[in-house]
């Protein structure tokens, strides 16, 4: 298990790049939140709901924490864009949640978080994401994110039958003991950097690649995996399915009454993508009022 939440900042980062999570409990799992502080929040409310009603809530967030739209885009499509860009107080409160509940928060690394740690800078609503975030920080700030994402993860394991991770990694995914390492991993002949980029970038995998994949990671771990749950894609219906064994719960990219997430009893079996539809997705924010 990795115990890199009970360190504190300023320490080596831990290299350590998968986890195990338990096979009892509640898994919250959200996906991309480009920066929107009123989602974050959303879900932040019901991990402390649960942790306070002394359910044991394990929080997932699949990656790209940062950067948000631009005028441009807010102006174009308000109904999925139209929001500020609260990067940098999204990442101070989940750098103080982490710290709160360092066994409990996962921080998965998506790859606008990666930009931040010398990977390729992503320039999906500015030029350059990682330098227009990075100037709006002040020094404590970005020493908080450089320890939050230094130390994240890059794929989480639950028992029930999930492989969680921000892309869905395919055929460069031999084992997860090859993520493991310094990020960003040295452009070697090994096979490391491909499975780091695949899981990081790729939108979804063929039913078969992914159905192999799993069947790989499944004898690693000693536990039979069946379905990814990813994020980096968008949907405007906020859930979609690929290859029957890749899911999405999607917030960034949603209008408000479609963002989705998961709450998975990580007792119970996961066979299959339509189990997960049927018993555990959850609208963020479900309309207010009486039920028609
Ligand atoms: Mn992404």
């Amino acid at each position: 298990m990795c115990r890199h939440g009970q360190e504190r900042p300023n320490v080596r980062p831990v290299t350590k790049r998968s986890l195990l999570l338990p096979d009892r409990g509640t898994l919250l799992v959200s996906t991309d939140l480009h920066g929107n502080l009123e989602d974050f929040l959303a879900l932040e409310a019901k991990a402390e709901a649960a942790w306070r009603a002394g359910i044991d809530l394990h929080w997932a967030l699949l990656g790209d924490l940062v950067h948000g739209p631009d005028e441009r885009a807010r102006r174009q499509m308000p109904d999925l864009y139209d929001y500020d860009d609260e990067s940098p107080a999204l990442v101070d409160r989940l750098f103080e949640l982490k710290q709160r509940q360092p066994q409990r928060v996962h921080v998965v690394l998506g790859n606008h978080d990666v930009g931040h740690l010398g990977f390729p800078h992503t320039s999906k609503f500015h030029p350059d994401e990682v330098e227009a975030l990075e100037v709006r920080l002040s020094a404590a700030q970005h020493e908080r994110m450089r320890w939050l994402f230094s130390n994240g993860l890059l794929a989480l394991v639950a028992p029930c039958g999930l492989l969680l991770s921000h892309g869905v990694p395919g055929d460069s995914l031999t084992s997860l003991a090859v993520l493991d390492g310094v990020l960003p991993p040295t452009k070697d002949p090994d096979s490391r950097f491909r499975a780091v980029n695949e899981l990081l970038w790729s939108y979804g995998q063929s039913a078969p690649v992914a159905a192999s994949m799993l069947e790989r990671i499944s004898d690693e771990v000693g536990h039979r995996l069946r379905v990814v749950v990813h994020g980096h894609d968008r949907d405007q219906s906020g859930w979609y399915i690929e290859g029957d064994n890749q899911v999405q719960p999607v917030l960034f990219g949603a209008p408000r009454a479609n963002k989705r997430y998961l709450e998975v009893d990580l007792s119970r079996r996961v066979d299959s993508c339509r189990h997960l539809e049927s018993d555990m997705l959850r609208h963020l924010h479900p309309l207010q009022g009486p039920r028609s």
